[in-house]
């Protein structure tokens, strides 16, 4: 049986774990943690328990970890890549100030803990085609410098406590569900949202930006499967690439376009956006993910494109 706390359940990623790990142990208890105006809603708040659990307060993750006997945390709090670098000081509290909470608290009370990392550990230094797993990591935002200081401190809970600490470098996330805010990748949802509401869409990127890119039902099994995995087997633990597709604008553009021929999209690239972006890898080596636990997978940007599309007009009653 497995008690599992999920802090930030409402947000883009939090909102779909809570709910498949709820689906993957009925016989446990997943508790979605929030902060006040983000109240979980509908299913998510029917389905199973919910705490207000701030991660910048130690005192309320302990209080939920001892409360539901919570043996596994996942600490999905986070400030995305272009807000962190408006309220850079937030990103620093929440990134690194949060999860030092987390990381006590799992030390304390014998938590495993998954924490995600992201393609934007990298920096324009990273080799960009293929990136290697261990590589230079020397971010040039402070999304990323919040990202490579959290899976040095992950490493060290677990090399110095012993502490369970599991991570994945997400690559862009994709999803019909909860809206992401604030990221460099964000374009790849919206973009399917212009296409199934009829509208024109203004890529705020250059054609030929490359980026990883995942769809949520893997992010979310890579998640779980990680935290499944057999310790034994595991050389790396803060973090794994992670990989699925990789594609630029035009690609995906083009993609969108064989089943909604309609579809309109000009380029308006965002300054900021764009460097942020040119500073991330173009594709990542998941080799060591695939070797240690076995990572593989489902989607490709065709599966991935129909689904969105089918998913979206369901959404927007034009099915
Ligand atoms: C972002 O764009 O900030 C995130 C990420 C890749 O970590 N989606």
């Amino acid at each position: 049986m497995k008690n599992i706390l999920v802090i930030g359940a409402t947000g883009q990623i939090g909102s779909e774990l809570t709910m498949k790990l709820r689906e993957t142990y009925p016989n446990g208890t997943v508790v979605a943690g929030y902060i006040p105006g983000a109240e979980p809603k509908g299913e998510l708040l029917e389905s199973g328990p919910s705490e207000i659990v701030d991660i910048t307060n130690p005192t309320q993750i302990a209080e939920a970890v001892d409360k539901y006997k919570i043996d596994t945390i996942y600490n999905l709090a986070a400030i995305l890549s272009a807000v962190a670098e408006a309220k850079p000081h937030l990103a620093w509290k929440i990134g690194v100030g949060g999860l030092y909470n987390a990381l006590e608290v799992s030390r304390e009370k014998g938590c495993a803990l998954f924490t995600p990392s992201s393609i934007g550990s990298f920096g324009i230094t990273t080799p960009h085609v293929n990136t290697p797993q261990d590589t230079i990591q020397r971010p040039d935002t402070m999304y990323g410098v919040t990202k490579v200081t959290g899976e040095l401190l992950s490493d060290y809970y677990y090399r110095r406590f012993g502490v369970d600490t599991r991570s994945v470098r997400f690559p862009g996330l994709i999803s019909y569900v909860t809206p992401p805010g604030g990221g460099t990748t964000d374009y790849a949802v919206d973009i399917y949202y212009a296409a199934v509401k009829g509208e024109e869409f203004k890529c705020p990127l250059c054609n030929g930006t490359y980026m990883d890119m995942m769809y949520m039902p893997d992010a979310l099994r890579a998640a779980i499967e990680l935290m499944e995995a057999d310790p034994g087997r595991l050389l790396h633990r803060n973090s794994f690439n992670i990989a699925s597709m990789s594609f630029d604008p035009a690609m995906i553009y083009a993609k969108i376009k064989e089943y909604v021929p309609e579809f309109k999209m000009t380029y308006e690239p965002d300054p900021l956006r764009q460097q942020i972006a040119d500073s991330w890898p173009d594709s990542l080596d998941d080799s060591c993910a695939r070797n240690e636990w076995d990572w593989k997978p489902e989607y490709d940007l065709d599966a991935m494109t129909k689904d969105m599309l089918a998913k979206l007009k369901v959404k927007f009653g034009k099915a």
